[in-house]
């Protein structure tokens, strides 16, 4: 009698076999799945001593979400003029670099990696936030309808002055001590956020930048500001070890482009040149709809040759077909990872996923950041 053959394994694409679970390098990054955790603000570091962060809840945040093959950390001022949210924490300070490290070494015990989102908001600000002082920008062109929160209320976003082509070099300095510190404090890398109208986006848009110098006017001069920032933390860490976020239509902060096709095409085929890891993309208006048009994402993908990170109101199914299908190479999910702490294990299991509350978002305190259940304690 002949032995009974082995049953054929049959790889279930739509389930754990997912092309989504399996792992992959993102630039010099060797992360287990393809499952990104977005960067998300939630206003939780120490600011009475220096925007500092590693509170034991800011730790366990991050521990709960380290089944993400990637997460990319909240966004991280590198100087104080960067910063435009309340209890945001930097990388400036060596307070701040020691506090991170107690996040970085929770992440990586728990088997994931972790990069920092380095941030500087530019125009996106108010001097109640940045002790006193005027916000800064590529021009002074004031954003309209928009309002910061602070410790005296909602307030509306003032005009911001023009940075000196000195001061410039000074904040691609800070960008570059920002990396310096990220690798300092154990992150595995940085993400560069030239997204939602802040500082670097300013320098692309047309909508912000009104400069007649260097780093205003022609494409090539607005893609300068961004370009100067790369090459630096680049050259301060390996150009495998950086990434960059980018929101070529998003109208996030009254900010807006003319063209974004030509610009963020020219800046697409740049950063080819650089061979940073990844660009992530946020394909549509941030947090809203996906079919805002100007900038061909599928192409974007072809063209750059680093990783393509998708982000964007991903579901399960589209984010497996997006990788599956090779338009990206790993998804990030930003509102997701709020409510679901073990996201991938659910998106494998087709499990249920909750829904995060917008109350607790930026609230201080445990409710709405630590207390979302893992699958097995909602059980
Ligand atoms: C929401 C609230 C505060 C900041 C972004 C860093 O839009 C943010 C942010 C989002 O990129």
């Amino acid at each position: 009698m002949n032995a009974p053959l082995p049953q054929a394994s049959v790889k279930n694409i739509h389930g754990e076999d997912a092309q989504l679970f399996q792992p992959l390098h993102i630039g010099d990054i060797a992360v287990a799945n393809r499952v990104v955790m977005a960067p998300l603000t939630r206003s939780r570091a120490d600011e009475a001593n220096g925007d500092i962060p590693g509170s034991a809840m800011n730790v366990e945040y991050y521990r709960q979400r380290s089944n993400a093959g990637l997460i990319i950390s909240e966004g991280t001022p590198v100087s104080p003029l960067g910063k435009g949210y309340m209890a945001t924490p930097g990388i400036y300070s060596d307070a701040q670099v020691e506090g991170w490290k107690a996040i970085t070494k929770a992440v990586h015990d728990a088997g994931s990696k972790i990069v920092a989102q380095i941030w500087h908001v530019g125009r996106v600000t108010h001097p109640d936030l940045i002790g006193g002082a005027q916000p800064v920008a590529p021009s002074a062109v004031q954003p309209r309808g928009i309002a910061a929160y602070t410790r005296n209320g909602k307030v509306e976003l003032p005009m911001p002055r023009a940075l000196s082509v000195e001061e410039i070099a000074g904040v691609v300095e800070e960008f570059r001590r920002g990396a310096a510190n990220a690798i300092r404090a154990g992150f595995d890398g940085v993400e560069i956020h030239g997204a939602n109208g802040y500082l670097v986006d300013q320098f692309l848009r047309d909508g912000a930048n009104q400069r007649t110098d260097a780093y205003g006017g022609s494409i090539e001069n607005r893609c300068r500001f961004a370009l100067e920032v790369v090459d630096a933390v680049a050259a301060e860490i390996g150009a495998g070890r950086v990434g960059i976020r980018l929101s070529p239509v998003t109208p996030s902060h009254d900010l807006s482009d003319s063209n974004p096709q030509a610009v963020f095409g020219h800046l697409v085929e740049e950063l080819n040149k650089r061979g940073i890891a990844f660009i992530h993309f946020i394909e549509g208006a941030t947090g809203g709809p996906r079919d805002v048009p100007g900038f061909d994402f599928a192409w974007a993908r072809q063209a750059f040759k680093g990783a393509y990170i998708a982000n964007n109101g991903y579901g399960r199914e589209m984010a497996i077909d997006a990788v599956e299908s090779g338009r990206a190479d790993a998804v990030a999910f930003g509102r997701l990872y709020i409510a679901n702490p073990d996201l991938v294990q659910r998106l494998k299991a087709n499990a249920a996923l909750a829904q995060p509350d917008p109350k607790t978002y930026y609230a201080p305190g445990p409710v709405g950041y630590i207390d979302y259940p893992a699958l097995q304690e909602a059980a």
